[in-house]
């Protein structure tokens, strides 16, 4: 395999500081004219070469003249060329409909639409496909008009106009230079929900969210969302946006969820449609985060872009923790945290400690499709908030403002990112950086002694990081620790919050006038993204659970509470529940808590959370100790959790935290209810989902119902389909249910639904919501005989010859066999081999099955 490697890097050898093209649209035949500025970048005597993939040229031309002195090599175009600046213009012929891959120019219920980064743009055209070549773009597009009466492009439109044989053209310009994974155009039939943002210096810019139809009443959530991120951005970031018009465009099938072009963003339709009918709470907040996300993208990503592929989470990890801040400040911060850590946790852990560890900043990729990974964007978000704890706020925001400042129009290094920290804070970030080369996740191990006597406690705080693959030796890190101790009597506090950098491989700090025994309270906020092993008692969790003062470490607490006992339950098949059931009580009964809170502290953790906590992985006995626990908690608190339910009915759908928290808490609730094997749940989840006005009630109702037997499970599904069985997003989440289901026969379900007439591996979003959510059903999937794992790997190798991206993506699950028992792991490796050795397979899927295996 080719591998590509950062320490490799050199500047190009030719820019390209404008390209015109031309379009002539159709789905089954468009032709691509371009014509490529293009300027030697020193003193060197190498041709020009223009990456291509399976594209033959029509022509080629050098300052307007016809030449034959050229050729291709690896899919690329190679002209000789004498002089320092030339004029190069070639034509190509593509296929938009056959293009199955969505990378490039692809046909999408009937419109046509672009998808180029990472290295899409050089299936459209040749061209220096790398993001350090910046180039101002001129786009003419011509297109029938009947079937494509809507031509969009980057930046701002310049003139339109119709033609005598039914056809129309557009021309746009963009003014600032870019790279071309930013590029995008949009042929279609599509409407727009307008409206207008002034800026903070009084600019007007014409907003435009571009749906079918029959979508437009699903636009509102998203086009307010935007409108909210522009002013969050001006205001917490001073970012004015700077053209004159921002375009959205909503397409069914996409590879991402969205894509940050230029003027021009293109969505994954599940991130921008939405009404109470068919959008959960979920739903919602993701698509605010999301349309924030790509919006914050036109500073932390198009004006200052990333020199090479390797420096990803340079414009990832910033524009992540950019937009969890802004989802932040629309509602609970606690619970936006929780939310956050719980994603890191299921995502980001598991990759950290398994075959694909690799640092935010990579060293070297196969494909680089394969690096847009929890990693990259969550990790590479966790090391931004905590070079922003570091700091503190005015530093932290000092240090973006002369980041924007040095290197605006620049394609930077992460790198350049930290020390223009450092230059603005006068903060050493030497060691610090080690968060960007060194993969795995931080142990750290903390304790308290406490002499009664002398009142005096010593914390001792030890890190290591576990190996992984290529870095087998880790130097200690710095780990910011906001700690604090509380009073185990008195439950006063002993020791104010105060941060801790721990740099060393161990540390102690000592703490006088400790009058009482203290419990500590550490990583409050998840200051950073580590684990953390302490001596606490049950005993100390619980009090933590009911006093701390930092909603994270409150939910923290539980968490590790509800753990130990699991783990240990998991181990010998029986435990306590007692401290779990008296401690949720507790969190219950406390009228002071927000809902929405509550709601997610009493979850227990997920199967797969469970095993990452166990040397080896048993599912069944996992399952087993969860569905006890849930079964015993459900039972003892019946009365409460159904006081619960019956405060969080509200008469009608509203979309505010409040009401969300609310909603939350009731299906969790129910789920408790029917876990405790009460005669009525299926009665009462049955009678929310057909009295629900709104998805997120319907579908809470549905979850708990497909884990049953009960008659109302086929009822409730029978129904969900028929009633959405035109809508393509909400038919995704008729078969992610199932997926997701803890029944027994869940695979024997879930291969029968992939012969269902709504089923296709063409569509990621439904490809994802029955292999990939299947594939994260810890049980279902590691089923005894090897089914799951047979049946998932017949799937992606049917789905990477038609998407190598998307089927590359969810090679994961079958990666970790280290974690299971040699039976499950010989049969998962069985898997793994049979794809390395599947003809014609991706060089994606390559690339994850063989390390994978390694
Ligand atoms: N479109 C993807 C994102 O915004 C990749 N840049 O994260
Ligand atoms: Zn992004």
């Amino acid at each position: 395999p080719h591998v590509i490697r950062r320490e490799d890097y050199t500047p190009p050898d030719w820019q390209v500081p404008e390209i015109a093209l031309d379009f002539a649209l159709d789905a089954a035949a468009t032709s691509v004219r371009a014509t490529l500025n293009v300027v030697r970048s020193s003193a060197h005597d190498r041709p020009l070469v223009l990456d291509g993939a399976g594209q033959t040229p029509l022509s080629v031309k050098v300052d307007g003249v016809a030449v034959n002195d050229w050729w291709l090599k690896d899919g690329g175009l190679v002209i000789p060329l004498r002089g320092s600046a030339h004029v190069i213009e070639t034509e190509v012929e593509i296929a938009p409909e056959r293009n199955t891959q969505l990378m490039g120019l692809y046909a999408s219920g009937g419109n046509l639409c672009t998808q180029c980064e990472a290295e899409g743009f050089r299936r459209i055209t040749f061209f220096p496909d790398r993001p350090d070549v910046l180039s101002v773009y001129k786009v003419h597009m011509v297109a029938d008009k009947a079937r494509y009466p809507v031509l969009l492009a980057n930046g701002d439109p310049i003139a339109q106009g119709d033609l005598p044989d039914g056809r129309h053209w557009a021309d746009w310009h963009d003014p600032f230079p870019k790279p071309s994974y930013l590029f995008a155009l949009v042929a279609g039939d599509l409407v727009a929900n307008r409206a207008t943002f002034t800026t903070m210096s009084g600019r007007d810019v014409a907003l435009g969210i571009w749906v079918r139809a029959a979508d437009l009443a699903k636009t509102e959530h998203a086009l307010a969302a935007l409108q909210t991120s522009m002013a969050w951005d001006e205001r917490v970031y001073g970012r004015e946006y700077d053209l004159d018009v921002f375009n959205i465009v909503a397409v069914d099938d996409f590879n991402f969820g969205a894509m940050e072009n230029k003027g021009l963003n293109i969505f994954n339709s599940r991130y921008i449609l939405a009404d109470a009918d068919t959008a959960t709470d979920y739903d919602f907040d993701a698509i605010a985060a999301v349309v924030a996300h790509e919006y914050f993208h036109n500073w932390s990503g198009n004006r200052i872009t990333c020199r090479d592929w390797f420096q990803l989470s340079l414009k990832e990890g910033f524009t992540v923790f950019r937009d969890q801040g802004f989802s932040a400040d629309q509602g609970s911060a606690a619970v936006k945290r929780i939310e956050d850590v719980r994603g890191l946790r299921a995502a980001q852990f598991p990759e950290d400690a398994g075959p694909l560890a690799h640092p935010i900043r990579p060293d070297e990729y196969q494909e680089i499709s394969n690096f847009y990974t929890a990693t990259i964007y969550n990790k590479g978000a966790e090391v931004i908030r905590m070079i922003a704890t570091i700091l503190g706020p005015q530093r932290f925001r000092a240090g973006t403002d002369l980041y924007f400042e040095r290197f605006d129009g620049t394609a930077a290094t992460c790198e350049d990112f930290v020390a223009s920290m450092e230059a603005a804070s006068g903060v050493d970030l030497s060691q610090f950086r080690l968060w960007y080369s060194q993969a795995g996740t931080p142990r750290v191990t903390a304790s308290v002694a406490h002499d009664a006597g002398s009142g005096r406690a010593t914390l001792t705080l030890s890190q290591r990081t576990p190996p992984t693959p290529g870095q087998l030796d880790k130097q200690p890190m710095v780990l910011p620790l906001k700690l604090k101790l509380f009073g185990a009597e008195t439950a006063q506090t002993l020791a104010a919050e105060q941060l801790v950098l721990l740099d060393q491989p161990s540390e102690q700090i000592v703490f006088e006038g400790i009058s009482e025994r203290p419990v500590l309270s550490i990583n409050r906020g998840f200051s950073a993204p580590v684990v953390v092993e302490t001596d606490r008692s049950a005993a100390d969790l619980a009090f933590l659970s009911a006093h701390d003062d930092d909603p994270f470490a409150r939910y923290e607490a539980m968490q590790q509470l509800m753990l130990d006992t699991l783990v240990e339950s998991a181990a010998n098949g029986t435990a306590d529940h007692r401290a779990v059931i008296a401690a949720i009580a507790g969190t219950l009964d406390d009228a002071a808590l927000d809902p929405a809170f509550v709601a997610e502290v009493v979850l227990l953790p997920s199967d797969a959370f469970i095993g990452d906590q166990m040397a080896r992985v048993d599912p069944e006995a996992i399952f087993r100790a969860r569905e006890a626990l849930r079964r015993d908690v459900g039972r003892s608190l019946d009365t409460r959790w159904r006081a619960a339910y019956d405060a969080a009915q509200a008469d009608s759908f509203e979309y505010s935290p409040a009401a969300k928290g609310l909603r939350r808490l009731k299906t969790v609730a129910l789920g408790y209810i029917a876990a405790s094997g009460a005669a009525d749940a299926a009665g009462l989840a049955f009678g929310q989902f057909e009295a629900a006005d709104n998805m997120t009630d319907r579908q809470g109702a549905l979850a708990t119902l497909v884990s049953g037997d009960s008659p109302e499970r086929i009822a409730a599904l029978d129904i969900f389909y028929n009633r959405y069985s035109d809508n393509a997003l909400v038919l995704d989440k008729w078969f992610q249910a199932q997926a997701l289901s803890a029944r027994d026969d869940t695979l024997e379900i879930v291969a029968e639904l992939s012969r269902h007439r709504d089923f296709t591996l063409a569509n990621p979003n439904r490809a994802r919501a029955l292999i990939g959510a299947f594939s994260v059903n810890q049980r279902a999937f590691n089923a005894a005989d090897g089914a799951g794992y047979r049946f998932v790997a017949d799937q992606l190798i049917a789905l990477d010859r038609l998407n190598p991206q998307t089927a590359a993506k969810m090679i994961p699950p079958l990666g970790r066999w280290r974690r299971f028992d040699a039976a499950r792991a010989a049969l998962m490796r069985g898997e793994l081999e049979r794809i390395v050795a599947t003809p014609g397979l991706s060089k994606d899927m390559f690339e994850q099955a063989s390390k994978s295996l390694a």
